[in-house]
Parts: structure tokens; C-alpha cells; sequence
């Protein structure tokens, strides 16, 4: 089946995005923390709720002069929900059309991932922090082919019940009991936190935040601006320890959010927060829900908000640029957001996609500039459309047979020595 790697090759020679010379190598050999927000949605960002900012941290972060604040990035994932996002930020390569390619494919195939190239291109420790247990979305065995150094399971943790909540402890202690390890790892290091408590249908006991519930028939919708304001608290300390500790200084901070986390359905009881007529909110006002956040901070670097159109698959090729590491022998399907040559075209899991000008959902177009369906486009508009769908449809393809095929065992990019999931292992804590 190495055959079969022809037509990815051919993809990345001609998908190719080269480095943006004023931002290539500019965080070289800096830490790298990422942070995973749990089912946060960009429209939370600047929202208020009842006259109060939902999230004031992140706001000012997004809008701070070192900050790459990232206004059209869209999530991408399918039903691995989390796991999804996880493979597309950190090997460039989709989730699969159906299921999680953590769970059925990710113990046995051969990945290219972050942990692994930075591990090989600057020498650098990985860890993840996570508050689960470390066999959800089959974690424990995925990260050894990612070449994840430490997974800072649930194990190592205090899981007293009033600390966890739902998929794990709660955002504040994650950060707060995770930094005794952090301060182990050798430098520099690549870190990734799994925030949890932002996560559907949002419960937040009274005692672990004040922020008001909204009032409509819909629960989740209810609770989700105090969940998600308890994250933005639970950043704030972090940062506050991360200035605190110097590690701010020497280190690039890349968050996204991972995927939405009110769904179509449970955005019908979001309209009249939004203050949106039930009247008029189409599908296309839902595509324009699935903006999540993907925010890089980095004190020095030259910030401002980004207004290219994007995704999670756009994440690996834009940091590994900014490190200074060139993605042009991976097989990666995103582009480097900050090249010149970015393809702004962004590909939904299911074959709709988004551009800067037009939403394409089932082949109803819609214009972007007011949101109304293009009931009879132009033939110049339909050819420009069906060039789009085609591209997408063969990035989608061409990532899946990469995935079902297991691709990557008979690909070696020049200079990458494959990764041997059998020299890791994860002890928990208590051992
Ligand atoms: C599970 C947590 C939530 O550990 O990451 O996963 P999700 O339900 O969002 O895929
Ligand atoms: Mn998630």
C-alpha cells in the first residue's frame, strides 16, 4: 500500500505554505505550554453576560500587543470530539470520518507528532497534564507514539471526590497540583494541560464560582458562562505563577479551544442571550458558532489579531515555523497561518467548509458578508465553489487513507528518526 503515498506526497509539495520570514525561529528553543480549552468557543471572547465580562483574563490576553489572537479559527473535529482536536494540533492529520482515530487506530499506527519533532529538532522534554484517567479517548497508549515523555494522569493527582468534577479535577487544582511536576521537567520542554470543567452540560457547584446562570429552558446554556469564566480564572493563576516562577519569560504559550460546547441544538435557547431573532439564525449562523480560540502569547513577540481564515489542522505547521523547525518534509495537511502562502480554505469534518468570502454547507452557499444564502450564483461563483469542494474533499481523503492506511510506517521524513512507543511508559504516582 506504500503506493498510496504517492498522492499524499503529491498533496504536500503542491499544499505547501513556506515560513513568514518576519516570524520564523522568533520563539527558538523556547518552552512551549499549550493549553487545551475545554468546549470554548470563540464568541465567548469580548461576550458579556448580564454587563459582566464572561472571560476577562483571556479577553485582555487575546487583545494583548504579544499575542497572535486568531479572529476566523475554526475547530474541524468529528465524533473524536477531543481526541480529534488533540491528533489535528499535534501531527497535522485529520480525525477520521467516523469514531476516533485515538481509539480505533491510535495504539498501533505510526504518528509524526509535536513531542517527537521537537524532541529531535531542540532536545526537548514532553508532558502532558491531564486531570482523567489516562486510558480515556485510549491516551495512555497514543502519547507513547507521539513520544510524550511524562502523562500526568489522574494518578498523580488528588482526586478527593469534592475535586473532580465530571471528566476530572477541576481546572484550578489541575493547574495549581501540576506545577510541582513542571518544575522537574528539563528546559526546554513542551507541555500540554487538558482542562476538563468547561465541559458539557457545564455543572458548576455554587461553591466553586458566583458567576450568573442564565435563565432559559435550556440547562446547558444556562450554566456555560460560569464554567467558562471558572476556566478563565483558573488561567489567570496559572499565568500568575508562570510570571511569578520566570518560566513566563522563556516560554511560548499556545491555547486553543478544542471544539463547541453548545451544540445546534442547544444553540436555539442561545439566541435569545445573544439577543438574535429565532427568526432569522440559519445553519450559516451556526458554522459561524464553530469559531473557537487559538490565541499565541509570547513576551516579545509581535502580536495583533489575525483575521485569516483557519483551523485546528493549521496549528502543528504555524508553531513548528515560529520554533523555528520547517514542516515542508511532514505530511501535514494545514498551512502555516502566518505565511504568506496560507491556504485560507478550511475544511469542516463532514465536507462543508468555510472561506474568508463565502460558508459552504451541502452546497448551499452562503455570502459572508451579511449571512444570506446565494440563491443563484454567478457561473463564476459556481466553478470557484466546486474547486473548493473538490480541494477539501481530496484533503479529507487523502487524510483518511494516511489514518486507515497507517501511511506514516512507510514514510520517514529526511532527518526524523521514527518514534518507539516501547521506550515510554507512564507510572502513575503511586507506584
Ligand atoms: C476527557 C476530556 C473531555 O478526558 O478530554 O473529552 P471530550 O468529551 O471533550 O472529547
Ligand atoms: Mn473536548
Amino acid at each position: 500500500e506504500s503506493y498510496d503515498l504517492d498522492p499524499v506526497l503529491d498533496f504536500m509539495k503542491e499544499h505547501y505554505a513556506a515560513p513568514n520570514a518576519e516570524y520564523a525561529g522568533v520563539a527558538k528553543g523556547k518552552n512551549v505550554i499549550v493549553i487545551h480549552l475545554e468546549s470554548f468557543q470563540q464568541f465567548l471572547i469580548d461576550f458579556k453576560f448580564e454587563g459582566r465580562e464572561v472571560t476577562p483574563f483571556l479577553n485582555s490576553l487575546y487583545h494583548d500587543q504579544n499575542t497572535l489572537g486568531f479572529e476566523n479559527f475554526f475547530h474541524q473535529v468529528g465524533q473524536g470530539k477531543t481526541s480529534d482536536a488533540e491528533n489535528m494540533m499535534e501531527t497535522g492529520v485529520y480525525g477520521l470520518p467516523q469514531g476516533s482515530v485515538f481509539t480505533t487506530l491510535g495504539s498501533d499506527n505510526t504518528f509524526q507528532a509535536a513531542p517527537s519533532i521537537l524532541k529531535q529538532n531542540g532536545d526537548y522534554t514532553s508532558a502532558v497534564f491531564h486531570g482523567n484517567v489516562g486510558t480515556f479517548w485510549n491516551r495512555n497508549n497514543v502519547y507513547k507514539n507521539f513520544g510524550y515523555n511524562y502523562f500526568f494522569d489522574s494518578s498523580y493527582f488528588n482526586t478527593d471526590p469534592d475535586n473532580v468534577l465530571q471528566y476530572g479535577l477541576k481546572d484550578k487544582l489541575l493547574f495549581g497540583e501540576s506545577i510541582k511536576y513542571l518544575e522537574q521537567l528539563q528546559q526546554p520542554f513542551y507541555t500540554k494541560f487538558i482542562t476538563v470543567t468547561n465541559h458539557f452540560p457545564f455543572p458548576l457547584p455554587e461553591k466553586d464560582g458566583d458567576f450568573p446562570r442564565a435563565t432559559t429552558d435550556n440547562t446547558a446554556v444556562n450554566n456555560y458562562f460560569a464554567t467558562a469564566h471558572y476556566l478563565d480564572q483558573s488561567l489567570e493563576e496559572f499565568f500568575n505563577y508562570l510570571k511569578a516562577s520566570g518560566l513566563y519569560d522563556n516560554s511560548m504559550i499556545v491555547l486553543y479551544g478544542d471544539h463547541y460546547g453548545l451544540s445546534n441544538s442547544d444553540n436555539k435557547a442561545l439566541l435569545s442571550v445573544l439577543g438574535r431573532d429565532p427568526e432569522t439564525w440559519t445553519d450559516y449562523d451556526n458554522a459561524q458558532l464553530q469559531r473557537v480560540p487559538y490565541m499565541i502569547h509570547m513576551n516579545g513577540l509581535k502580536g495583533g489579531i489575525q483575521k485569516q481564515y483557519g483551523g485546528e489542522i493549521d496549528a502543528l505547521p504555524t508553531m513548528l515555523h515560529l520554533l523555528g523547525i520547517d514542516n515542508k518534509n511532514y505530511v501535514q495537511f494545514g498551512t502555516d497561518l502566518l505565511s504568506p502562502q496560507h491556504d485560507q480554505v478550511v475544511a469542516f469534518r463532514n465536507h462543508n467548509f468555510v472561506t474568508p468570502d463565502y460558508t459552504v454547507l451541502d452546497g448551499t452557499i452562503y455570502n459572508n458578508q451579511d449571512g444570506t444564502e446565494v440563491t443563484e450564483p454567478t457561473a463564476k461563483l459556481q466553478k470557484q465553489v466546486a474547486v473548493w469542494q473538490k480541494q477539501v474533499n481530496r484533503e479529507l481523503s487523502l487524510s483518511d487513507s494516511v489514518n486507515e492506511k497507517n501511511l506514516l510506517r512507510f514514510y520517514t521524513p529526511q532527518g526524523f528518526k521514527p518514534v518507539n512507543p516501547a521506550d515510554y511508559n507512564y507510572l502513575t504516582g503511586y507506584q
